[in-house]
């Protein structure tokens, strides 16, 4: 009898509170967006991915919370079109893999770079450390030393280390993300 009320409140909640999202997902190639998007619409990982090729367009819905998820291609070529596909979005969603030395400093310089737009200005940012389940991936703190997020100081910035292959801190991800909707109460 219980669940039967739970589910009719909830039901019930659902037509009252929807929550609208339009979110971008953005980063090097590699770092896993199209996975974390891929982990977030069916919980299906797969090692096997091919780049993408422009991007994606997603639309999820979780409850009563709709999510339209662009994920756009990390490689060189398509770093032009991120600044577009970040305008009025709720939230711009930064995938970097945190177990790749190397492109750090490509990914901080790369955000910088978004970050600047005037057009994206006070957008807020969610910066994703993913593949936390590989030895040598930073830790938060150590992510938000190496991307210097505390320099960053003209709009909202978290930062997560998740791993989208073992769906660790996929649910706090979420749950941020759905705070910046425009819930039509
Ligand atoms: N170990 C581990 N591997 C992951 C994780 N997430 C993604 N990968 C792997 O990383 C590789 C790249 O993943 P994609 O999702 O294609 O990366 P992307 O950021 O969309 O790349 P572009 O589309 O080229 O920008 C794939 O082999 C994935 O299986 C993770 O959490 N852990
Ligand atoms: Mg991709």
């Amino acid at each position: 009898m219980a669940s039967i009320l739970k589910s009719f409140l909830d039901w019930l909640r659902s037509l009252f509170f929807k929550t609208e999202l339009e979110l971008t997902l953005v980063g090097l190639q590699n770092s896993g967006k199209t996975t974390l998007v891929n982990v977030i619409a069916s919980g299906h990982f797969s090692e096997d991915m091919i780049p993408t090729v422009g991007f994606n367009m997603r639309k999820v819905t979780k409850g009563s919370v709709t999510m339209k998820l662009w994920d756009i291609g990390g490689q060189p070529r398509f770093r032009s079109m991120w600044e577009r596909y970040c305008r009025g979005v709720n939230a711009i969603v930064f995938v970097v893999d945190s177990a790749d030395y190397e492109k750090l400093g490509a990914a901080k310089q790369e955000l910088r770079n978004l970050l600047d737009k005037p057009q994206l200005a006070s957008i807020p940012v969610l910066v994703l450390g993913n593949k936390n389940d590989l030895d040598d991936a930073l830790t938060v703190e150590e992510l938000i030393e190496q991307m210097d997020l505390k320099s960053i100081n003209n709009r909202e910035v978290s930062c997560y280390s998740i791993s989208a292959k073992n769906q660790v801190n996929i649910d706090i991800t979420l749950q941020w993300l759905i705070k910046k909707g425009k819930g039509s109460k």
